[in-house]
């Protein structure tokens, strides 16, 4: 079993590569859920939705998130009520933007859940019915909450500051609403898997809220060896959202050493992309080996070659 530990974009195209070199019934993702939110009486995944769309293929490839030929219907008849609405209620607010058609998963996730089903089991459908072979896991079945305190002060969920204020604010702290009681998912497969990826996501807020579950680290520090992780930071910068930001906001250096530094109790192997390949010396000060390669995953094929790569530096084939 080769284990990928997943959030959002990054993490998407590295399945979609990863998908292609390594059998179905081999694969395993286990999936950030601490962006998840409630909208519209509606239970939104939006890392476990990036995966399903992006690995199928129904991803809008600009947006990184949603479908493709999409309509926004809904939402702009939800413009009908602003001057309507109570101050203080958040009924029919739309910068959280639905699509009709991502609507759809919604309804599905959120009536299932009600039927009494795991964010799991549903999960399972959903990928299933997106034709996604390998095994998609949501880091656990109970809600972890990521909130995000501004340097003013206040407290946002993630969505609110992700979207709502397009994280446009720097941030002071980060917390996992849920963590210390909710039950992790993939354990076992995180033990005993032959390697385990940590996809080019964000340290903090994708990768951080796994790493506070229960037995979560301990189960990667005990198979530390086989453990390779990507860098979301590309010289200095993030590919896509506020990973650079946040770490530099938060004390940690937003570089490929910054990474390493969070990593190394967890991952023996950093994968940084060529543009950083002068900084491999300081990775490996960390106690990290450091492998260089091409990691912005530009087509299917660049992420099935790092995938590769990846697997190569802890010798595993596929
Ligand atoms: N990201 C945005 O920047 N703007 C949006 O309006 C938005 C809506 C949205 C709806 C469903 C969904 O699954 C994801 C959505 N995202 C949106 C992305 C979301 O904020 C993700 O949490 C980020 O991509 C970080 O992983």
């Amino acid at each position: 079993m080769i284990t990928v530990v997943s959030g959002g974009v990054g993490a998407a195209r590295l399945l979609r590569g990863a998908a292609m070199i390594v059998a179905a019934d081999e694969l395993t993702t286990i999936v950030n859920t601490g962006d998840d939110t409630v909208m519209h009486g509606l239970f939104i995944s939006p890392d476990l939705d990036t995966v399903t769309y992006t690995v199928s293929g129904a991803i809008d490839p600009q947006r990184g998130w949603g479908l493709s030929e999409e309509a926004w219907t809904t939402m702009q008849a939800l413009e009908r009520f602003v001057g309507v609405r109570p101050v203080g209620s958040h009924a029919g607010e739309n910068w959280f933007g639905l699509g009709n058609r991502d609507l759809a998963t919604h309804f599905y996730r959120t009536t299932r859940l009600a039927e009494g089903a795991t964010l799991a089991e549903v999960t399972a459908e959903i990928t299933r019915a997106f034709g996604i072979a390998f095994r998609v896991l949501p880091m656990s079945n109970d809600r972890v909450s990521t909130m995000v305190t501004l340097t003013d002060g206040t407290e946002v969920a993630f969505q609110e500051y992700f979207v709502k204020l397009q994280h446009d604010v720097p941030v002071r702290a980060v917390r996992f609403e849920g963590a210390r009681t909710a039950k992790p998912l993939g354990l076992g497969e995180l033990r005993d898997s032959r390697a385990v990826l940590i996809a080019p996501s964000n340290p903090i807020v994708s990768i951080g809220p796994m790493r506070t579950l229960a037995g979560f680290d301990d189960a990667l520090a005990s198979r530390r060896d086989t453990v390779v992780a990507i860098s979301p930071i590309v010289a200095g910068a993030a590919l896509k959202g506020p990973a650079d930001r946040m770490l530099a906001e938060l004390g940690h250096e937003a570089s490929v050493v910054g990474v390493a530094r969070l990593y190394s109790a967890i991952a023996g192997t950093l994968v940084i992309d060529t543009a950083d390949a002068a900084l491999a010396p300081q990775v490996e000060a960390t106690g990290m080996r450091c492998v260089v390669a091409e990691s912005v995953m530009k087509s299917p094929e660049v992420a099935a070659s790092l995938t590769r790569t990846c697997l190569a530096a802890v010798g595993v084939g596929t």
